[in-house]
């Protein structure tokens, strides 16, 4: 098939995917293998599972609509999404049917009454990225309601701008390299560790891995590293392996910093010139504030760990030029604020912050860019034209559930108040909510909610599942397109391997066909077809590049070549950073706060008068946590981190995902002791559970997890008997709290969870949740066509009148 130059694609097309970049061998126009790119040292296995989960029984391969929908129209809540038979429908009719329930819901509810938000990762690839398509055809019909923040490091990406004035991502930015750690750093102590499984993954997608040579480089140099979390393999070769009970690190890093100032080797002069606030955090922590000294003895109780081990901690990180790194999951927890606060303030109280290669290292090792020198180059993407609609407030991400369900409401955001419209329509492209949202029978519920649900997905996702209209679009092997990962010193061209199935579309080409029927497809198009805007957006970068100093070849080389490099020498791109400047030289290099310095005591922050979020990094009794009551019925801490085998959600149909299952169910990780109180042997089905929901999973039994804590990876595609019920497959966030961070971030909380384990007996249910879901009988439809029952639904939707019907 002809590619984006009108030339055959060479043999072994390149692909790139957010986990790194291959070569697509095809054979009778069917993927045959996969092969890493040769200079890839650190090639992610997951790339295996794009052989098979094009083509699995899970692919979606023609417009669905949920029978109850189309029998009954937007109107009716009959509580059966999720819980319903599917009809296929013909193209037309289902773009029919999309295009007259958007110009319905804009002319009786606007703009807000739409939720676009859509949040998720889709694919790699600068122009068919799935949230830049569906954002800009809102924007284009209208307006949206949007989301703000990340399911990643939403409670960071609020307070580090209160604390030192510059954005997460800027700080992200600033983050040491590898080889500036090696070179300056004695010692890392990693919060979270470094996970290898992690730096697989960048967003837009890795070019080269080289996370492993770096700590290879630091390991040469001979940088000690101390692993402070629960899982062992979260940093596999670590001096030291320090396990204190998840979500109580804060406490140990006050306990650290108490210790180092009462022993007077704190950095006073940093604390005076360029902090502010010292003397309001010192009272806290000598307990002059509130009676509780946070010394070793005191955090020794709340962690679980021996007061010793915070002493010597504490020891090293004052004698040694040191890192601490978070891990984003610390802060994915309640009071998530917090541990991004104390890193902060423990670095500038050890003298470390605003030092090359040492410091407050929040989000290194988190994703493969973070601890990779490169630049932020100004590669074009898909123009989202948010200009062309009305600003609608945006809802902090991870309320969408509160959202759907409490329309009307009004919440405390970060200073502000964030009212929460009336959402009638949900429009999804990109992302997997029954697989990133927390608590998933609360999601369930509230998706009855609003009237329609639109969902494009290549597979039949839960996600797809809970939807009304199901539009199945194509994957990246099936469309050109190049893409960049932050950071990532080149372009990496992404070629059409094979043809798509013949019942689906790009999401481009539905998004151009719907903006046809409602009028405004020479705006969203721009009259250029799909290997046009590739072309395109490539020129754009060119020029822009050009700009600063980068010459690229012209389009149909950088094809033939399939990459073109940026820049070299990485080494040499790390510019010394707002903190390294502000140590420098205070007065000549304030930062962007309100006192110019780090803010170890915020004015704003305490001036909010959050309950939840004091002006000083402190420790915050968790609701869940395992030094609390409810550990009583409930004595597990559940870890849901990131999956190895694959990304989020995404190919846990592939192969690699499937080989990592333990029992046909996603793997649970307890400890040898847990496991042997439950009558728990390696590979047994076991239940876990809470009050919010119950999961099967299959039993994995190893001393690399702490006694007390259960692990499961995120991603396992969910499966409920019934909904609300048992999920059969294994997802965590059926078990996970639907809680905020604070009323600082509203961030997502997925940490703070506590389960019980026991084990299944009986015969376990089959797990269906890569078997497409049930059709409708079409007997009904038979006796009409599919084209009348879709003109049906909207006769039944004109007539319906202005009143809320089954909402109200
Ligand atoms: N309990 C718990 N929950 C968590 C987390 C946790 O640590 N614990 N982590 C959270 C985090 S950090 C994140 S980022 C989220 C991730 O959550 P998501 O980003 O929602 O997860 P993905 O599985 O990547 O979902 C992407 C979906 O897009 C689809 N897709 C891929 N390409 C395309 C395309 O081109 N077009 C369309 N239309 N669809 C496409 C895929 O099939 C997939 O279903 O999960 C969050 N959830
Ligand atoms: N292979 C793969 N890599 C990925 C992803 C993926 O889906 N697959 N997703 C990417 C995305 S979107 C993101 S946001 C990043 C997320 O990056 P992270 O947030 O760093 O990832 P997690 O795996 O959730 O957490 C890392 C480790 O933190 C530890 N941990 C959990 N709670 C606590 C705690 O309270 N205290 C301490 N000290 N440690 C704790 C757990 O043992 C866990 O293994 O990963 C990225 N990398
Ligand atoms: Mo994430």
């Amino acid at each position: 098939m002809p590619d984006a130059t009108g030339a055959q694609p060479p043999a072994g097309a390149p692909t790139t995917t957010h986990w790194g970049r291959y070569r697509v061998r095809v054979s009778d126009g069917e993927v045959a293998g996969l092969d890493p790119a040769p200079d890839d040292r650190e090639p992610s296995p997951i790339g295996r599972s794009l052989t098979d989960g094009r083509t699995a029984a899970a692919r979606i391969l023609q417009p669905m609509v949920r029978t109850g929908y189309l029998r009954h129209g937007p109107r009716h809540r009959d509580n059966t999404r999720g819980d319903d038979t599917f009809t296929p429908i013909a193209w037309e009719d289902s773009l029919d049917l999309v295009a007259d329930e958007l110009r319905r819901v804009y002319a009786e509810h606007g703009p807000a009454s739409v939720y676009g938000g859509s949040y998720g990762w889709a694919s790699a690839g600068r122009f068919h990225h799935a949230q830049s398509q569906v954002h800009r055809f809102l924007n284009l019909a209208g307006g949206y309601t949007g989301s703000t923040g990340t399911y990643s490091y939403h409670a960071m990406q609020r307070t580090v701008p209160h604390v030192v004035g510059i954005s997460a991502e800027q700080l992200m930015l600033e983050l040491p390299s590898w080889e500036q750690v090696a070179e300056h750093a004695e010692l890392v102590v990693a919060f979270g560790g470094l996970a290898p499984k992690n730096s697989q993954v960048s967003p837009g997608g890795v070019h080269r891995h080289r996370a492993a040579e770096g700590r290879a480089h630091c390991r040469a140099a001979g940088v000690r590293f101390v692993n402070v979390g629960p899982c062992r393999d979260d940093l596999p070769d670590a001096d030291e392996w320090i396990a204190p009970r998840p979500h109580t690190d804060v406490a140990l890093m006050l306990a650290v910093c108490e210790h180092i100032i009462d022993t007077g080797r704190h950095d006073l002069r940093f604390l005076t010139e360029c902090c502010t606030g010292f003397d309001r955090f010192h009272a806290y922590l000598d307990g002059r504030q509130d009676g509780i000294r946070k010394d070793p003895a005191w955090a020794a109780e709340v962690c679980a760990i021996p007061a010793e081990t915070i002493v010597r901690l504490a020891e090293e990180i004052a004698a040694r030029r040191t890192l601490i790194t978070m891990s984003w999951s610390m802060q994915r927890a309640q009071h998530g604020e917090q541990p991004c606060w104390a890193v902060i303030a423990l670095a500038a109280v050890s003298g470390h912050l605003g030092r090359t290669g040492r410091g407050a290292g929040l989000g290194f090792g988190t994703h493969h860019s973070t601890g990779i020198a490169g630049l932020r180059h100004p590669v074009a993407a898909l123009p989202q034209r948010a200009d062309a609609a009305p600003r609608l407030p945006a809802i902090p991400v991870a309320r969408i559930a509160d959202l759907l369900l409490s329309p009307g409401a009004e919440i405390d955001f970060d200073g502000d108040r964030v009212v929460f419209p009336d959402i009638r329509l949900v429009y999804w492209c990109g992302g997997n909510p029954f697989h990133h949202h927390q608590d998933l029978n609360r999601l369930t519920a509230a998706w009855q909610v609003p009237e329609t649900v639109v969902v494009h997905e290549p597979f039949w996702t839960a996600s797809a599942r809970h939807a009304d209209i199901v539009l199945p679009t194509t994957v990246m092997l099936e469309r050109d397109d190049f893409a960049h990962g932050r950071f990532e010193s080149a372009l990496s061209a992404m070629h059409r391997a094979v043809d798509p199935p013949a019942g689906v579309r790009d999401d481009y080409e539905i998004f151009t066909l719907l903006a046809e029927r409602l009028g405004f497809a020479d705006s969203f198009a721009e009259g250029r077809a799909a290997q046009e805007w590739v072309r395109h957006l490539y020129e754009e970068t060119r020029i822009r590049l050009a700009a600063a100093g980068t010459t690229l070849p012209d389009f149909a080389a950088f094809w033939r070549a399939g990459e073109a490099v940026l820049a070299d020498d990485p080494a040499a791109l790390r510019p010394s950073g707002a903190l390294e400047l502000l140590r420098r030289d205070p007065v000549a290099h304030p930062l962007p706060t309100p006192s110019g310095r780090v803010e170890l005591f915020s004015e704003t922050v305490a001036g909010f008068g959050y309950a939840d979020c004091p002006g000083h990094p402190a420790w915050l009794e968790p609701a869940e946590w395992l030094g609390g009551e409810g550990a009583a019925r409930h004595p597990l801490q559940l870890v849901s981190n990131q999956p190895a085998t694959r990304l989020h959600s995404q190919l846990d149909h592939g192969v690699v995902s499937r080989e990592s299952k333990v029992a046909g169910r996603e793997p649970v990780s307890l400890h040898p002791d847990d496991a042997r109180r439950r009558g728990i042997a390696e590979g047994d089905v076991v239940r876990v559970f809470n009050d919010r929901g119950a999961c099967l999973a299959g039993a994995r039994v190893t001393p690399e997890v702490m006694s007390g804590v259960v692990v499961m990876a995120t991603g396992a595609w969910y499966d409920p008997v019934a909904p609300g019920g048992l999920d059969r497959h294994g997802n965590p966030n059926v078990l996970t709290a639907d809680r905020r961070t604070s009323a600082l971030a509203q961030g997502p909380a997925s940490g703070t969870t506590l389960v019980e384990v026991e084990a299944w007996s009986g015969p376990a249910p089959e797990v269906r949740s890569f078997q497409p879901p049930e059709l409708a009988d079409a007997g009904w439809l038979s006796r009409t066509s599919p084209r009348r029952a879709a003109g049906d639904v909207r006769e039944r939707c004109a007539g319906a009148g202005p009143d809320r019907g089954p909402r109200s």
